[in-house]
Formats: structure tokens, sequence, C-alpha cells
């Protein structure tokens, strides 16, 4: 981790690592609040940035402040955002390497703000040609998109990310920004059927009918107010599933999965179309302008909006029972093959099988939507690129219901947790012992405890909701529960409801089961989750051209057994991790000052467990215990080579050498540094930003030695 810093702000310090008490968590506290009234919102802990939301528009983020970082070491200015995206952008340029930046913190914390404010950075201030604008665009424009179909109201966030997004963007020799590429993570489907109260569903929804032309909602069916759509505001008559492995294995059953349990009666959806801080009928103009840019045709759009509309059709189709129990569609014949697909179901079971439909549809379309995203920002020529990763994910969620959705976003949020505690914490602890440099190793937490509980094969959750999947028909919630406490019963992050209720439970409690997570308790219910069902074939054989590609042909052979839904989502976080570990890092640890989304309130007690959980005093221990900046004396010497005689134009001898004359030359204290095995180490931010000075110096002179030169030869 290289870079350097230095204390210029006024208020507080702006590294974490130049407090001057010993770092207690008070002293932490202090620091951040008093920048964080005076809208100082970012901090740094070395390299990383701590960053927290203003909930207020801030005078920082204009072309003027890009430009004023562009090309900076980032200590010369305040700690921005921007400064760490020049950071990784420059060490890309200079390095020919790949690097990502990591961005965490939980639900409203501001991961999704930084990261287009990141992106909007590079759009700004790298290089461009008329033909490259246009990628440009589009990489800016995917994310008005992807917000449109992925995002909603939540109670913690106005504008909640419901998957999991990692972008990478693509940039030639030059630094020009020529493409890139999306890989997504399970949207939260179940919000296509039903919302909490006070929440919405996806605001693609309330965009098209608040702002979808006339004659675009004339020819959908559709009309302008939302109270109109069972999925957007009333209260449903689906159903709550109390199967846990439900939520699993429907990926690889095609039967409804239960029999014979007991339902919670209604269920209540959002009912708020309207909210405050949105703006649907102007966001539905920039998303349609998007498209344009994407490069969407007119026949995408009419599929594309042609399925949201069917999603709400959907909704509105109601049930009751013919005389031999079966279930018979109740308002209006329009949508027969609904009916004819679903009758042989009763009636609780058709409810449930048009939600699962109508949650498949909405998840296909959305993953459509990616690889049609991903075509127009592919680049087509094959020279090499390096790439700049943007991650980020929904953030750590407790609801009062939590389902599987939350369990998996809760374990995606430990993934990354585990990544940034293998990279820095323990990476760094590693590194010394390797390069043999003495220390005194700092405690912390590390949560692969919980990853393996999770994950595990055999052993863990994830496997024995699987094997679960694998009986259908015989697996209950009970059963499911009891292999848990058989198998994980007496692990220290895992508690189940049946021994915190003991005498008040029904049945129904018997599927909540409690995890300990790094960053707090999470009691998780179940809730039904169908992907497939009897509508598959219809679906698979539909005119709609989306859904065609959506639902082939060949999932109906069912002699394929698909992998469950919480295996593939473990694999696909598994295979990021990897993509992760190839690069170097950056990391960006978002807080969320209040519950309430309000400016200027710093809230003492939700900032101090933020900080812990996310391990933010931990980090800064070893940063001050340890040194600011290492780097290979290969590195090290090839740039500073020209500071000193003796290695200058060229060193002969061993890298290591080198650098011990290198640094004797322009005369390194004992105790402002180390030399490992493979690295100098170096303690304190000045001695590097003095030798980044000389530096700068001598190539300023050697510059205007060539100018002068070649005017002599001329
Ligand atoms: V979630 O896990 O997707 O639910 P995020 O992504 O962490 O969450 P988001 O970036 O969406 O949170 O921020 C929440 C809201 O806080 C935004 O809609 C803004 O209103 C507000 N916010 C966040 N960051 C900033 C900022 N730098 N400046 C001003 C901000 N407002
Ligand atoms: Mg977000």
């Amino acid at each position: 981790m290289e870079g350097a810093l230095i204390a210029r702000d006024r208020v507080g310090v702006q590294d974490f690592v130049l407090l001057d008490s010993h770092t207690s968590e008070a002293a932490f506290l202090n620091n951040l609040r008093k920048r964080y009234q005076e809208n100082l919102i970012y901090t740094y802990i070395g390299t990383l940035l701590v960053s927290v939301n203003p909930y207020k528009e801030l005078d920082i983020y204009t072309v003027t402040q890009m430009q004023l970082y562009r090309g900076v070491n980032f200590f010369e200015l305040p700690p921005h955002l921007y400064a760490i995206a020049d950071n990784a952008y420059r060490v890309m340029c200079s390095e020919y390497n790949n690097h990502f930046i990591l961005i965490s913190g939980e639900s409203g914390a501001g991961k999704t703000e930084a990261s287009k404010k990141i992106l909007q950075y590079y759009a700004v201030t790298c290089p461009t040609t008329e033909q490259l604008q246009v990628v440009r665009d589009r990489l800016l424009l995917s994310n008005p998109v992807l917000e449109a179909f992925g995002n909603a109201k939540t109670l913690r966030n106005d504008n909640s990310s419901r998957f999991g997004k990692y972008m990478d963007i693509q940039f030639d020799f030059k630094g020009a920004p020529v493409g890139g590429h999306i890989l997504s993570y399970l949207i939260e489907k179940s919000r296509v059927v039903h919302q909490n109260h006070g929440e919405r569903n996806f605001h693609i929804f309330y965009q098209l009918l608040e702002g979808g032309e006339k004659d675009l909602l004339c020819w959908l069916g559709l009309e302008r107010n939302p109270q109109k759509y069972a999925y957007l505001i009333q209260v449903s008559e689906n159903l709550a599933i109390s199967l846990f492995y439900v939520w699993n294995s429907c990926a690889i059953h095609n039967t409804p999965p239960f029999g014979g349990n007991c339902y919670p009666s209604a269920m209540f959806q959002g009912r708020c179309a309207k909210v405050f801080s949105i703006n649907d009928k102007n966001d539905w103009k920039i998303v349609r302008k998007a498209f344009s840019i994407i490069d969407f045709t007119e026949k995408d759009l009419e599929h594309l909006f042609g399925i949201v509309a069917s999603v709400l059709h959907l909704g509105n189709i109601q049930f009751e029972e013919d005389s031999n129990g079966h279930a018979i569609i109740r308002n209006g014949t329009q949508i027969k093959w609904i009916s004819k697909v679903l009758s042989p179901l009763n009636v609780d079971l058709a409810f449930y099988a048009r939600d699962a439909v109508a949650k498949a549809i909405y998840g296909r379309t959305f993953t459509w939507l990616v690889n049609k995203i991903n075509g127009s920002l592919a680049n087509k020529d094959s020279t090499r690129k390096t790439v700049i990763g943007l991650l980020d994910i929904y953030g750590f969620e407790v609801l009062d219901t939590n389902s599987f959705e939350q369990f998996c976003i809760n374990y995606c949020n430990e993934k990354l947790q585990q990544l940034l505690i293998e990279m820095t914490l323990k990476a760094e602890q590693e590194e010394y012992e390797m390069e043999g440099i003495e220390w005194e190793p700092i405690p912390y937490f590390n949560n692969k405890i919980i990853c393996d509980l999770v994950e595990q094969k055999h052993k863990g959750i994830i496997s024995i909701l699987d094997e679960e999947c694998l009986r259908p028909g015989e697996a209950t919630d009970l059963s499911f529960l009891e292999k848990l406490e058989e198998k994980v019963g007496d692990h220290a992050h895992f508690v189940t409801r049946k021994l915190a209720d003991q005498k008040t439970r029904k049945s129904i409690d018997w599927v909540d089961f409690r995890l300990l997570h790094y960053a707090g308790e999470v009691t998780y219910c179940a809730v039904g989750e169908c992907d497939r069902g009897a509508a598959l074939e219809v679906l698979c054989n539909s005119k709609n051209g989306i859904i065609r590609d959506c639902f082939l042909l060949s999932e109906l052979d069912s002699r394929r057994r698909p992998e469950t839904v919480a295996t593939q989502f473990k694999n696909s976080l598994m295979s990021l991790i990897e993509i992760l570990m190839s690069k170097e890092p950056s990391y960006i640890r978002c807080i969320k000052p209040n519950e309430n989304k309000e400016p200027g309130m710093f809230d003492d007690c939700l900032i101090r467990h933020q900080v812990k959980y996310l391990g933010l005093m931990e980090h800064l221990r070893v940063r001050r215990a340890g040194f600011a900046y290492r780097r290979k004396y290969e590195h090290f010497l090839q740039r500073y080579k020209s500071l000193c005689p003796a290695t200058w134009p060229h060193w002969h001898g061993p890298a290591a050498e080198g650098v011990e004359r290198l640094i004797k030359h322009i005369g390194y204290k004992p105790e402002e540094y180390k030399l490992g095995r493979t690295k100098i180490f170096i303690r304190f931010p000045k001695t590097l930003f003095a030798t980044e000075d000389a530096f700068e110096i001598r190539k300023h002179i050697m510059t205007l030695a060539a100018i002068k030169l070649e005017a002599c030869w001329r």
C-alpha cells in the first residue's frame, strides 16, 4: 500500500494516524464528530478513507474540485474520494496493474453515492477522444438504468441498492476509459411481490406510471395511479411460506414446495408510492434518455416495458375457488394462460405460483438488462487493458423480518469484511513476519468463523440448506431447524429461536434462527421463494423476446439439476473474491450518522457501533504501530534512482543494495525505515513526502536540462 498523507486540515486531524493521544475510541469519535460538524465528511486512516454520510449536498464535487485532485499526491489536499480515485488511477497508469475500490458500510451509509462520484471523477478527468465520449456516457448512464430496476425505497434508504454491483472500468495504455463490464449479484426479487410497510417496489414501476407517455401506458394497458396495482400498494393475499428451505430449493424443483404448513394471513405491501426525495417523473426522463444512449432498440424497450407492465397485471390477478377446490381467476379472463397453468392448484398455491412467476420474470429480466448493458460497454479491440473495479454492494441490514435475501446480503457483507481483514490486518502483520521485520502483533476480531459457519462444505448452513432441498416433500421447517441444531447448534455465532423462546414457540417460530454477525445479531425467518413452477413452459415459449431469452427450453429438462440459489450465490461471491484478490485494493468505509436520514446529526452511539464492527480501531492501531509505506526494492530504486549518483542512471548490483546506497545518500535516519527481505519499509509519511518532493524537483531540473540540450543541438 502506497501513498502519502499529512495533516493539513484545520479541524481535528485529517488522518487518524496523526491523532496525538493514544488511539482511544473516544478520541477517534471526537475527531470524526468535530470534522463532520464542519462538513468535513472524509478522514483517512493511512490510505483507507472513512466517509460519514452528510445527508445534504456539499460543494465538494464540482469539476473544479475534480481538477484540483487530479494528479496530486493525496497528502497535499484534504481527504476526498477523488484522492482515492486518483491514487488508484495514477498507480494503475504508472505500474500498469489492475485495481479495485471496495466501498463498504451499512445500508444508507453512502456507498452508491461514493461509487457514482468516483465514476464521474474518471469521466471528467481522464483523457478522452470524441470517439470515446460514447463509452464515457454509457458508463455513466448505465447507473440510472440499473438503479431504476435494481434500487428501491426502503426504511433505511430512499434509494437502496437491492442488488450487488461490481463494475470494471477498462482503460487503455493512455489511461483513457475505453469500456466496462458489470457483474450483478442476487437482486432482491421478493420485493416485486411484497414490500414492508413504508417501503416501495423497484423504482421503475413508479417511474413508468408517473412519467410514461400516455400512448405507452395505453398500449401497456396501464393506469397512471399506482394505487391500482396490488404489487405496489395493497394488502396482498399472497402467502408467506414458513419453510426456510423453500427459499433455496425451488430453483431445483418444479413443484410448489409445501403442504399443510401454517401461513401468516395477509401481508402488508409498501403503501408509499410518493416519496418526498424522489421525483419519479423526472427520473423516468433520465432513464429513457439513458436507454437511447446505451443503445437499446425500440423493440428492446417495447419488450422491457411490456414485462414491467405484465408484472403489474400479474399482481392484480385474483383467484377464487371453484366447486372442485381449484383456483379460478376471479377478475377477468384476459390472461388465460395464467389460469390454465395455475388452475390445478388450490387458491393458496395459485397465489403463491403467481408471485413466483412475477419474481422469476423480474429477476431474470434484470440479469438480461445487465447483459445488454455489458454488450454496449464492451470494448472489442484486443489490446491489453488495465481496469479499476468499483464494488458497491447492498449494505448489512437488520429488518423486523429477515428472510433469505437478508441472509444473502449479510453473508455477502461478511465475505467482504473477511476480504478486508485478509488484505489489510492479517496481510499487514504477515508481511512484517515474512519480511523479517520486528513486530508486536495487534489483536483483532477475525470474522472467518462466521463465514465458515455459513459456507463450509458439508457443515455450513448453506450445505445443510442444500441437503434439505434434495428431499422435497420430506423436509419441513422443523427438520431443517433440527439439522441446523445438530450440525451447528453449539457454534458460538448461532442461536435457534427454539432455545430463545422455549415456552411461547408456535411451530412457525421454529424456523427462526439467529446469527451473530460481525455487525450485529440478526434473526432470520423464512419466506418462500419459488423460481420456477408450472408456468416455466409457458414462459419458455413466450412471444416476448426477452422472456424467451431468459427462460430457456433446455431448463425444462428434468435431468438437469441446477445449483440451488444459495450455492449459486456462494459461488458467485467466491469468484468475486478471487477477482478482487488479484487486484490492488483501495478502501472506502462509509458510516451512517443517524437513523433519520438527517443532515448534521451525529448519533454517537450508532457511529461508535459502526466504528467498532468495521474494525476501524484495529486498523488504526496496525497503521500506527507499523510502517506507513513499503515498496519493493526494485520499484523504489526505479523511481528514485536519479537522486543518487551511485544509482543513476543504472545500478548493476542487487536492488536491495542499491536502495541502501540511495537512502544513505539522501540521508534517511535509522528510525525512519527498516529493510525487509524484499521491501523497504518507511515508518513516517513525511519521509516519503520529502523523497517524493526531491524527486519532483530533480525531474524538473532534468527536463529543463534536456530542453536546453535539445536547443543547443538545434
Ligand atoms: V444501500 O446499502 O444501497 O441501502 P448506500 O448505497 O450505502 O445504501 P446511498 O449511497 O444510496 O447509500 O446513500 C443514501 C443517501 O444518502 C443518498 O440517497 C443521499 O441522499 C445521501 N448521501 C450519501 N452520500 C452522500 C454524499 N456524499 N453527499 C450528499 C449523500 N448526500
Ligand atoms: Mg447502495
